[in-house]
């Protein structure tokens, strides 16, 4: 039998010619598959793979505003409890007052923080400022390192990227400032022309969930 015997007839040369293609496919298929199962499908489908992306994010504040009047050297607590699920950008705290009682003898106030009941490694503030600027006094807390809430273009992959931008639960619980006020009267005779002070208080604590857009490149 020589190789004439295995292709005279029409049937045997396509057995012939699908057993050869058999035998060249399947190495081919089994070389390839674990190279596109390991880029893609096994380390979590697209997020597995490298790409630069559009980062925004879209953002929705949650706040609380109070207002008290405050005689020379009173003070008072605000608390802000703060439960969300989102990730946390920012948590900043405005206090502002207008003294028009007498305007060159603005008032003040001072605040302190207290950061102990709150998820996370945060610092303690403690500022001061005068009712001639507003606000008197800002405070600012980052969940999520260097929130700006500004589009970004990162390179990595999905999940790398939705790692580096979370507050993974940080921020949560009851932001907490004492504000103490000073007030300062102009000394004018036969009675006291200011002896108090309304200030506003305002917590917002900014979330934000965050939108990834592949950018694609198109070839010239
Ligand atoms: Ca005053
Ligand atoms: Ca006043």
């Amino acid at each position: 039998m020589d190789f004439n015997d295995f292709v005279d007839t029409p049937r045997k040369q396509l057995m012939l010619a699908g057993s050869v293609f058999f035998l060249l496919i399947f190495p081919i298929y089994f070389a390839v598959m674990p190279t596109l199962i390991g880029d893609g499908l096994v380390s979590g489908g697209s997020s597995g793979i490298s790409a630069e992306w559009e980062v925004s994010f879209t953002e929705t504040p949650i706040s609380l505003t109070e207002s008290v009047n405050l005689g020379d050297g009173d003070s008072h607590d605000s608390f802000f409890d703060l439960e969300t699920e989102s990730n946390i950008g920012y948590v900043m705290l405005e206090i502002s007052c207008n003294d028009n009682d007498d305007p060159a003898f603005n008032d003040e106030g001072s605040v302190t923080s207290d950061i102990s009941q709150i998820t996370g490694e945060f610092e303690d503030l403690s500022d001061s400022g005068s009712c001639g600027n507003s606000p008197v006094v800002t405070m600012i807390w980052y969940p999520t390192t260097n929130y700006t809430g500004g589009n970004l273009t990162l390179t990595g992959t999905e999940n790398e990227i939705r790692q580096l931008w979370a507050s993974n639960g940080d921020g949560v619980g009851t932001w907490a400032a004492t504000l103490t006020a000073e007030i300062n009267a102009a000394p004018v005779l036969g009675g006291i022309v200011d002896n108090d002070e309304d200030y506003d208080i305002v917590w917002t604590a900014m979330t934000y969930e965050l939108v990834l857009t592949p950018v694609v490149e198109v070839e010239a």
